[in-house]
């Protein structure tokens, strides 16, 4: 590889990579070397310590399959684990602007954490007046949070939820309503039929057991036909958590370090429009400091134009 190649390769992947401090975005690299028609082999070579990391945690994704759930939890609670060499090389950063005429000057920072089912994180789409704005309307009417909807039709016990929440509806404030907007922006889904925000305060101890987030057949906690089952998920970090209270997929083997500002993005449910139990995710324990988080859920009516239902279950892209 010529020297000014390969300077501008370690100033592209450095750079990269620390720009959002995250191990992902491997895609990014397989691209550049076709596109730039750098020897890939050289390019190997240059990245291997970086990888090296990542195949370690192939072997520990083979232990965490002989686990249970809770213990599988557990695990992924503990440690942030890298998903397999072949899932990180297809994994990319992009910034996106969607054609909005307002993304072109400000894009989306846009991490793939998951193609199939797709889970994103996006960077820096949350403002600290924002955050602020939302903590100070919501601590007055913190309550405790229930589970009532059915979970194989058996009783919830109280441990499976201990957290504090509370509803900010649009009327409350300008940034609740324009938040709304950024969310139709970053998901290019319909926002109409989305619930309220749910915002969520866990302290010491403060978790989520591993739940899905969509309607079980039978549950009207949430589900209403005017209005559909939840089609995906934005969950929003509102601060950096000193220790625990990542969010993990315990099917997945994912585990996201809250980060102020960030906030991940996910489907509940595949292309055919049947729920995907893949997505299964747990709050992990706050070991110290607290935890704020921000739920969106948007739901399955008036999605018919920007996610299309597909027989065959394979995701339609729309222009
Ligand atoms: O706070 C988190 O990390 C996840 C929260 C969650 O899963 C929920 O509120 O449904």
């Amino acid at each position: 590889m010529k020297t000014e190649l390969k300077i501008k390769f370690y100033y592209f992947l450095i750079g990269l990579l620390a720009s959002v401090n995250i191990k992902n975005c491997f895609g990014n690299v397989e691209e550049y070397v076709q596109t730039n028609s750098i020897q890939k082999q050289n390019v190997d070579e240059k990245i291997g310590q970086l990888v090296n990391e990542i195949i370690l945690t192939e072997n520990k994704i083979k232990e965490l399959k002989e686990l249970s759930l809770l213990e599988r939890r557990d695990f992924l609670c503990k440690e942030e684990i890298s998903q397999p060499l072949e899932i990180q090389k297809q994994l990319k950063c992009r910034y996106v602007n969607r054609g909005v005429p307002f993304l072109k000057i400000a894009p989306f920072k846009e991490e793939e954490l998951y193609l199939e089912p797709r889970i994103v994180m996006f960077h820096d789409v949350i403002y600290d007046k924002e955050i602020d704005i939302f903590m100070n309307l919501t601590k007055p009417k913190l309550y405790k949070a229930e589970v009532k909807r059915f979970l194989e039709k058996s009783e919830v016990d109280e441990s499976h939820r201990v957290t504090q929440i509370g509803w900010l509806y649009d009327f409350e404030h300008e940034y609740v309503k324009t938040l709304n907007y950024r969310i139709k922006d970053m998901t290019n889904l319909n926002i109409d039929t989305a619930e309220q925000l749910q915002v969520s305060y866990y302290e010491i101890g403060g978790h989520y057991a591993p739940h899905y987030d969509f309607a079980l057949e039978g549950d009207t906690t949430f589900f209403d036909d005017r209005i559909g089952n939840r089609i995906a998920t934005v969950l929003f970090y509102l601060n950096d958590v000193e220790k625990g209270g990542h969010t993990v997929f315990t099917e997945l083997n994912i585990s996201l370090k809250p980060k102020k500002g960030a906030a991940a993005f996910w489907y509940n449910l595949k292309p055919n429009g049947k729920v995907d139990n893949s997505t299964m995710h747990s709050a992990c324990p706050v070991i110290s400091g607290f935890k704020w988080a921000a739920n969106k859920w948007l739901h399955t009516v008036g999605q018919e134009f920007s996610r299309p239902c597909s027989r065959n279950n394979e995701t339609i892209i729309l222009n």
